[in-house]
């Protein structure tokens, strides 16, 4: 399970040489900015973040160690772009602590359960109060209820995900790796939800 560990990337690499505590602002048109994606182990975080950056899913790979980074860079209708440094953390819980390394200092969050798991839906819950209390005060949030394409096995309605989202100024988004369904769109939702500095 997993999608990270196959992904043979220039920009791809684990903790060591790569900064957890950068990103920032380039200039007015172009931002860069530290994402983070939390929550629990096979949520589907890996395959996310696959998706975006290289279009591909793979079923086979193995759970994420520590963390994985990747970098992506979308363009907006007003031409300006936003790149995107991506820190895909670890969901298992010995891997748990690590988590303020790579959510601190980051302009977003992305906290991903599974629809198909209740048991996922608490833990990013867990991980909203979390951003909360330890996060930057003015992070942008996006809660994400992944595996939409398993709407059979679904035990997470999108209205309990709406709701809480809605309760706690997230913005919502159901999405599946496998089939790309809502991919991009959740990038481009929240490049359009980051605050920009006022041309100088
Ligand atoms: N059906 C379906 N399966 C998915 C989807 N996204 C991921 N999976 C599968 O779910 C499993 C876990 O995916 P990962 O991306 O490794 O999960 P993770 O959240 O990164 O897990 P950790 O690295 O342990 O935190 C893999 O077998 C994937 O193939 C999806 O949208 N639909
Ligand atoms: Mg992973």
């Amino acid at each position: 399970m997993g999608c990270s560990s196959s992904v043979p990337d220039r920009s791809a690499g684990r903790i060591g040489g790569i900064n957890p505590d950068n990103g920032g602002v380039v200039d007015a048109k172009n931002l860069k900015v530290k994402l983070v994606l939390l929550g629990d182990s096979g949520v589907g975080k890996s395959c996310i973040v696959l998706r975006f950056v290289r279009g591909q899913f793979d079923p086979t790979s193995k759970v994420t160690v520590g963390a994985s980074f990747l970098s992506q860079t979308i363009a907006l209708q007003d031409s300006s772009t936003v790149k995107f440094e991506i820190w895909d953390t670890a969901g298992q819980e010995r891997y748990a602590a690590l988590a303020p390394l790579y959510y601190r200092g980051a302009a977003v969050a992305v906290v991903v359960y599974d629809i198909t798991s209740p048991e996922s839906f608490s833990k990013a819950q867990y991980w909203v109060k979390e951003l909360q209390k330890h996060g930057s005060p003015d992070i942008v949030m996006a809660l994400v209820g992944n595996k939409a394409d398993l709407h059979e096995r679904r035990e997470v309605p999108a209205q309990d995900g709406i709701d809480y989202a809605e309760k706690n100024g997230m913005f919502f988004i159901e999405t599946s790796a496998k089939t790309a369904d809502n991919i991009n769109q959740l990038f481009e939702e929240i490049a359009k939800r980051l605050p920009r500095p006022s041309p100088s």
